[in-house]
């Protein structure tokens, strides 16, 4: 689907519109789990009428050759499904760039990179995705216990390290950010932000359900996109836990 002109963040809101779905699935089999190519495409096959992308962590992109990812990004856009490559990339320019290159001709339509490695080698990625026809989503705050070690830590001159995170995603013209589902306040707090300028910048959360995040929650304090892993692949009927998350999601809590 990278060849579409119509930018990434365009083909996630056209699929989320068609599908009435602001699912993200993450394909994340255990490490001694076999058969991970048919994994993932009999997941796909199962979620794809509920969700708009799947994402694939270092569970998949590990243990695969090039060639089964590409299989597999081919068999989800044959599904109308998204293709998110999640290694938040955070490295000097020109490798980022090579790692960009390859996930491009694996079929993935967005990377999710890290603010970390500075304001203008992130805006240059976010360059480089749009030349490719991905997009580029940029971590902002994570949704795991301690993620307040790192992201909610006070930077030089009293700044919180989210805060400038977001502002280095925003000058970047990144495709969306990663708040996490378990961050209510940061997540209202982006939200105000971006009505207070006027921007449009969605926010895909993880750490719904096995991380204890509550859907409807998440999306009532600003998520657009939930990224959701065990709770809906490991479940016995993958399709009717993702319709959950979905119709959750669609109806947020007053
Ligand atoms: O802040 C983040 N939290 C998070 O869980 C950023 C992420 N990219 N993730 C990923 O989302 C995590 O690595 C996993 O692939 C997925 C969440 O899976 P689950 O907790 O729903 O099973």
């Amino acid at each position: 689907m990278t060849s579409s002109s119509s930018s990434f963040s365009q083909r996630m809101a056209q699929l989320a519109g068609k599908k009435k779905s602001r699912i993200v699935v993450a394909l994340d089999p255990a490490a001694n789990k076999r058969n991970l190519k048919q994994f993932a495409i009999r997941t796909i096959d199962a979620v794809a009428g509920e969700a708009c992308a799947v994402k694939f962590n270092f569970h998949l992109l590990l243990p695969l050759s090039s060639r089964e990812i590409a299989e597999v990004t081919k068999r989800a856009h044959s599904r109308r499904l998204l293709c998110i490559a999640d290694i938040k990339l955070n490295d000097i320019g020109d490798t980022n760039e090579v790692a960009l290159e390859h996930l491009a001709k694996m079929g993935f339509d967005a990377a999710i990179a890290n603010p970390f490695m500075g304001a203008n080698t992130l805006a240059s990625l976010a360059k480089k995705a749009h030349a490719l026809g991905m997009g580029l989503i940029a971590l902002v705050y994570m949704s795991h216990p301690d993620a307040a070690d790192g992201y909610g830590l006070q930077a030089h001159g009293g700044m919180m390290m989210y805060r400038i995170f977001l502002d280095r995603a925003i000058k970047a013209y990144v495709d969306g950010i990663v708040v996490g589902a378990t961050q209510a306040d940061i997540l209202n707090e982006i939200s105000e932000k971006k009505k207070e300028l006027k921007i449009s910048l969605p926010v895909y959360s993880p750490g719904v359900g096995a991380q204890g995040g509550d859907a409807r929650q998440a999306v009532k304090s600003g998520s657009d996109y939930l990224i959701i892993g065990r709770s809906i692949f490991q479940a016995k009927d993958q399709a009717a836990a993702a319709r959950r998350f979905r119709l959750l999601a669609a109806s947020p809590s007053p």
